[in-house]
């Protein structure tokens, strides 16, 4: 397609799709005109995928996932098609400046963090392997909150991506199945039968994503909640306006939101429905494909790959057991045989109140038919493994870890020391009844937007330097290898991060005002926040670094911008504490006209994936810093050194095997590991040892304390001084003095300008092999048993 006969379709879809014409059209307008001519570019492919797969009998993966974090679509399918200059050069034709135009789609954030981006980047990499696959999950009307700060606070406002219309999907009015909800199990005629007393629709949105080169699309397919019936004609008429709409707005609180508060007993029942609908919506779907294409029941497992993402959809074992068995009269032992040949499951936490379970007086409430067959389901389990120690349900309540474990034929960690510990803890006798069950697929990243359209200048040099195949074959990165040594080419990955940060630079400065050094160290932890990732650890640092600066003013400091992002759980008081803190002492230090010049905090707000493209780039330091065997594996540490920021990190997750292949002098390790974490909490009094034996640490608190960054409310902190001082379950102060060690071994580094640029493109050059093709690739071939299609 040439630029021509692309602005010709953009001017076509402004004309006949939008109903607007060049002179009146709004930024909005040209952006979906693009978007609809862009889409037009994928059907083909996406049909042709289809079709390759029914012809071929495939057997297909389905995704189902609680959360899509897929962001901004538009520039995601230029670049896969190709179709950066053409996009380039039509929109200037148009009098349109393309990147104002790209920026003007809203992110769809669909997800939380990584668990929900790491389903984005897999349903990328499915589709430029050419794997048939779908992914299965909720059309939130609201995804995850905007957040702003007022006085520093996280203030939560909802996230209203659909009040725009949103261009890539297309609504299928033929895919609608109905859902129920509690009710009664009975017996007739000799069958089990579930009469749910309340029921909903699942309506299926579909959106293509398209794969590397546009050679192939798979489905990613929502579910919104609909209500069975429209509105109540007869109230309307009697006046009773109000009532004659509540069938719809109950029906349509289950994609309302994603994860909405589960503190109270209403959001636990919301949540739990929300992980219903979806799952038993997807199975519904997969089960009328392989049955219209004519499969016998028996060798379901032969044609469907059904991937748990964590335990939301772990509904989805007894509810396939249930649509075997119950409504298709398969036996009870051979329906949970074919349902655990079809299932697998993904782990992302070992943190236990991140283990879901269910009361099981919910369970039976909502699901009675589901409660009977989880208990029919252990006592097969108990029949089979006669020495087994652990059960589906105790305590009254059922345990979905458990249960998506014993019926799944595989269980996977997401990285090597995760996967590890989750057989040593959390599944220690699950693993030992079942010990080929679990294995390893250490996460990756799509290279298609974290590098190629996230860094463009570095992208442009590594294909001048090694040709453009590294797109999809990343570890080619390797033969970056010998330029490692080339100043010439040093000089130009130089460079090219340079641009990167007087782009950050700018646009701090439009966006928020701030003024920042391009040449002082970018130092950048963007996450959730959280305890276990330890923000508070990073600011406690930084408020030393501060005073140390104020006390020696004439020192030889190395200049960082100490730059967050994220976003706290709207009901986990301590993170918004560590928002609010780090804003604080941003006010303090950015205000001290002593350090100033060394030393700057900024916390952006509404952290996405946009802002993670932005960001990452531009990034000098990269701050994973959990605390050891808490971070399952992170997928933000792989960015980061893909695109040449060294990581100053724990041996945690992923971050070992980064570690292990960027290679030790190119990576600022600290702390303490997953065993002398354990070690060290059984400690008594080992917060306040670590805090007397450091007055830097001390200090630091002390300044806390009293008041420095609170002057209007001295004792704003007691709360967390008195956590980190006391049980300190994350153990900040025992890792503070390794820390500050560490920080100050990448101040030296970077103070070295030839030996970092060499650092970083050493980060970039071996860390090929933390791409999401390559961990699909062992998903393939260790877990589903498929095989890539070529259309
Ligand atoms: C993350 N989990 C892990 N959970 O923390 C991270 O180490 C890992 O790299 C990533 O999964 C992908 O494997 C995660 O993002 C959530 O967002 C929870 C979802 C359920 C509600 C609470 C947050």
């Amino acid at each position: 397609m040439t630029a021509a006969d692309l602005r010709a379709s953009i001017l076509r879809h402004l004309t006949y799709s939008l109903g607007s014409d060049a002179d009146h059209a709004t930024q909005h307008d040209w952006r979906i005109a693009l978007s609809l001519a862009v889409r037009d570019r994928l059907v083909e492919s996406w049909f042709t995928a289809s079709r390759a797969t029914r012809a071929a009998g495939a057997k297909r993966v389905y995704y189902l996932s609680m959360e899509f974090l897929i962001g901004r679509l538009l520039e995601d399918a230029i670049v896969n098609l190709r179709l950066e200059d053409e996009a380039r050069e039509a929109l200037n034709g148009l009098g349109l400046d393309p990147v104002t135009v790209i920026q003007d789609e809203p992110d769809a954030a669909l997800g939380n963090g990584g668990l929900g981006r790491l389903a984005a980047c897999f349903m990328e990499s499915l589709s430029t392997l050419c794997v048939p696959a779908f992914g299965y999950g909720i059309r939130y009307e609201h995804g995850l909150f905007r957040q702003s700060f007022e006085e520093g606070r996280q203030v939560e406002a909802p996230e209203e991506w659909l009040t725009q219309y949103h261009a890539w999907e297309f609504e299928r009015r033929d895919v609608r199945f109905k859902m129920c909800f509690g009710g009664e199990v009975v017996e007739e005629g000799g069958k089990t039968v579930w009469h749910g007393d309340q029921a909903v629709m699942a309506q299926a949105f579909d959106t293509p994503i398209i794969g590397w080169q546009g050679r192939w699309a798979n489905t990613l397919r929502l579910w919104s909640a609909q209500p069975l019936h429209g509105f109540d004609l007869d109230r309307f008429n009697r006046g009773e306006y109000a009532a004659a709409a509540e069938p719809e707005a109950l029906a349509r609180t289950i994609s309302r939101v994603l994860y909405p508060d589960d503190t109270t007993e209403q959001g636990k029942e919301l949540r739990l429905k929300q992980e219903y609908f979806f799952t038993a919506a997807s199975l519904r779907d997969i089960l009328r494909r392989f049955e219209a294409e004519g499969g016998q029941l028996a060798d379901l497992p032969k044609r469907a790959a059904i991937q748990l993402n964590d335990t939301h959809p772990a509904i989805a074992g007894p509810e396939l057991v249930r649509l075997l068995h119950d409504e298709r009269g398969m036996p009870l032992d051979q329906a949970i045989a074919t349902a655990r040949g079809c299932l697998s499951y993904t782990n992302h936490t070992l943190m236990p109140e991140a283990l879901e379970r269910w009361s099981e007086g919910l369970m039976r409430s909502l699901l009675p038919r589901h409660m009977q067959l989880i208990e029919r389901i252990d006592a097969a389990h108990a029949a089979e493994q006669p020495s087994r120690n652990v059960s589906l349900s105790s305590d009254g309540e059922v345990r979905m870890g458990e249960m998506a474990f014993v019926m799944a034929h595989k269980v996977n960690g997401v990285s090597a020391l995760h996967t590890d510990l989750m057989k040593q803890t959390v599944f220690a006798e699950l693993h030992r009844l079942h010990p080929d069950r679990i294995v390893n697929e250490t996460n990756g990243v799509t290279p298609r937007r974290w590098l190629l359209s996230a860094n463009p200048r570095l992208s442009a040099l590594i294909t001048d330097t090694i040709g453009e195949d590294w797109a999809h074959d990343l570890e080619q990165l390797e033969r970056l290898e010998p330029s490692l040594t080339d100043p010439a080419f040093l000089d130009a990955y130089a460079a090219a991060k340079r641009a990167n940060k007087v782009d950050l630079s700018d646009w701090l400065a439009a966006e928020y005002g701030l003024s920042v050094d391009p040449d002082a160290m970018f130092d950048v932890q963007i996450k959730r926040i959280h305890e276990y990732k330890r923000q508070h650890l990073n600011i406690l640092e930084t408020i030393a670094l501060w005073r140390d600066i104020k006390a020696n003013p004439d020192g030889d400091w190395v200049p960082r911008v100490k730059i967050f992002a994220g976003k706290a759980a709207p009901g986990y008081f301590f993170a918004k504490e560590i928002i609010r803190l780090i804003n604080d002492v941003a006010t303090v230090i950015n205000a001290d006209p002593v350090t100033n010049k060394y030393l700057k905090v900024i916390f952006l707000p509404n952290y996405n994936v946009s802002l993670a493209e932005r960001l990452i780039p531009a990034a000098d330091l990269s701050e994973q810093i959990s605390t050891a065997g808490k971070e399952a594996s992170g997928t933000g540490n792989m960015k980061f050194a893909l695109n040449g920021a060294p990581t100053i990190g724990t041996l945690d997750g992923a971050n070992v095997e980064i570690r292990d292949r960027v290679g030790a002098r190119n990576f600022f390790l600290f702390g303490m590991n997953a065993d002398e974490v354990e070690a060290r909490r059984a400690v008594p009094d080992h917060a306040r040892q670590a805090i007397a034996a450091d007055p830097r640490l001390s200090g630091a608190l002390m300044e806390i304390s009293r008041g420095t960054f609170s002057p209007a409310e001295r004792h704003r902190y007691r709360g967390v001084v008195a956590n980190l001082s006391g049980d300190d379950y994350f153990l900040v102060c025992s890792d503070f003095t390794a820390y500050w060690d560490a920080q100050r071994r990448a101040d030296a580094a970077f103070a070295d300008a030839d030996g970092w640029r060499r650092m970083a493109a050493c980060n970039t050059a071996r860390s090929g092999w933390f791409s999401s093709d390559r961990t699909i690739r062992g998903y393939m071939s260790d877990i589903w048993g498929v095989a890539p299609l070529d259309p």
